[in-house]
């Protein structure tokens, strides 16, 4: 029989994500990574609002839960007064890129050497599916019942490819959850992030394409079908600024 692999120590007890949501995954990979680096203790986390702040009730680290969409000020604040503390803003994309899109890309643009993690599906997850900016073309939300029209809402936001392209960032990378293969290549983008912030290298973020199930009315399998056909093609995979492994 295989053998099941050893639960970080910092993972404190169940979160309560819906069956098929893609938050429990990465969550679950942050805490191998840093367990795998050193960091079981020396962590602090900002937190976002949304289904992303049930992170706080299931790790053992310290963490403040951080006004809607100031994860990335919160975070500024810790690294300056905390160098040797590894520092992660931990968001949903409404959070990350809608309401805090001035704190987010603030911080990005100072270089501030933390590291965020963005979980990106598509839409305000734990308030009933709103359209953020994020929402695909056409898709039917709360908010955009007759699907997104880009034409009144604008374009869907590539957020790290804005990061590598025009920035000084570290390290920037865009993984998934969606199978077995996506989650180990995802593991490595993590590390990266958090080896970035380590050897004080500068900004990093990794966005996540993760599946929200409950708000996409759809079955969990369907909803992992739904990134690798819809999503990926638009939000394209892999890193987009390389460090030199040290
Ligand atoms: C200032 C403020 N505005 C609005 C809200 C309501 N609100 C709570 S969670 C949330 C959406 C979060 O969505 P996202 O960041 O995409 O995270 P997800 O739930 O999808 O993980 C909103 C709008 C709030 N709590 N505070
Ligand atoms: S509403 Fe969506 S993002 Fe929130 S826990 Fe459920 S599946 Fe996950």
């Amino acid at each position: 029989m295989a053998k099941s692999a050893k639960v970080p120590t910092i993972i404190d007890k169940p979160m309560g994500f819906c069956p098929g949501c893609g938050h429990g995954i990465a969550i679950r990979l942050i805490a191998e990574c840093l367990e795998t680096l050193g960091y079981d203790s020396n962590v602090i986390f900002g937190i976002g609002v949304g289904c992303s702040s049930l992170l706080g009730g299931g790790l053992q680290t310290d963490r403040l839960h951080c006004p809607h969409g100031r994860a990335s000020a919160v975070c500024t604040a810790f690294k300056r007064v905390m160098p040797e503390t590894m520092v992660i803003a931990y968001q949903g994309d409404g959070d990350a890129y809608s309401i805090g899109l001035s704190q987010t890309t603030n911080a990005m643009y100072r270089n501030e050497k933390f590291t965020l993690f963005v979980i990106n599906n598509t839409l305000y997850g734990m308030t009933g599916g709103q359209m953020s900016s994020t929402t695909m073309p056409g898709q039917k939300t709360s908010t955009s019942p007759l699907g997104r029209d880009c034409g009144a809402t604008g374009l869907p936001m590539r957020f790290p490819e804005m990061v590598a392209s025009q920035f000084n960032a570290a390290y920037v990378a865009r993984g998934t959850v969606i199978n077995p293969a996506h989650i180990n290549k995802l593991k490595g983008y993590i590390i990266n992030a958090l080896e970035a912030q380590k050897y004080n290298e500068g900004y990093s973020i990794v966005e996540i394409l993760a599946p929200c199930p409950t708000n996409w009315g759809m079955t969990p399998v369907n909803a992992m079908a739904h990134i690798q056909e819809t999503l990926i093609p638009y939000y394209p995979l892999g890193e987009f600024k390389t460090r030199e492994k040290k």
